[in-house]
């Protein structure tokens, strides 16, 4: 039985705030069929991105992450769906844009990796943590979207 109930962080990015392309990113995964269980605006903290980013402690790129996360407004979002982890990952498009396809948010929207847009967990168990972060459980709504999603 396919689990309809999985579900992903997405985040537009402060970059992806400022371009003006929140409306787009949700746009894309709304067409897709996929379901959006909470959202909100953020001013990120350091704290919150360490967490966030954990997995990246002691890169070279790590301070930037967390310098920049935290600059300005980021859009955080919990979609829901069959697959949805996978297919996030492939509605955003390789990490580096210059490497991602057109036709993905990073593809059509970024040139450079330290801008590249928007986040999306690579794991069910990042997926878990991610949310933690950004969302109390009771955020995290139920609903039924008519229509999507009845064919697994
Ligand atoms: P994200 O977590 O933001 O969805 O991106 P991702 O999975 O595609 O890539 P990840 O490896 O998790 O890296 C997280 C973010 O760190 C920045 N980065 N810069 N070599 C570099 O300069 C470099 N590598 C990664 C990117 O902004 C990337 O999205
Ligand atoms: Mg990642």
């Amino acid at each position: 039985m396919a689990n309809t109930r999985e579900h992903t962080f997405i985040m537009v990015k402060h970059d992806g705030v400022q371009r003006g392309l929140i409306g787009e990113i949700i746009r894309r995964f709304e067409n897709r069929g996929f379901k959006l269980v909470a959202i909100k605006s953020v001013q990120a903290t350091r704290a919150q991105l360490e967490v966030h980013y954990e997995d990246h402690k002691g890169k070279n790129y790590f301070e930037s992450l967390l310098g920049y996360g935290s600059s300005g407004p980021a859009i955080a979002m919990v979609w829901e769906g069959h697959g949805v982890i996978t297919a996030g990952r492939s509605i955003l498009g390789a990490t580096d844009p210059i490497k991602a396809q057109p036709g993905t948010i990073r593809g059509d929207y970024a040139t450079a990796i330290g801008r590249n847009v928007v986040h999306g967990s690579d794991s069910e168990k990042a997926a878990k943590r991610e949310i933690d972060v950004w969302f109390k459980p009771e955020e995290i709504l139920t609903w039924h979207r008519a229509g999507a999603q009845h064919l697994h």
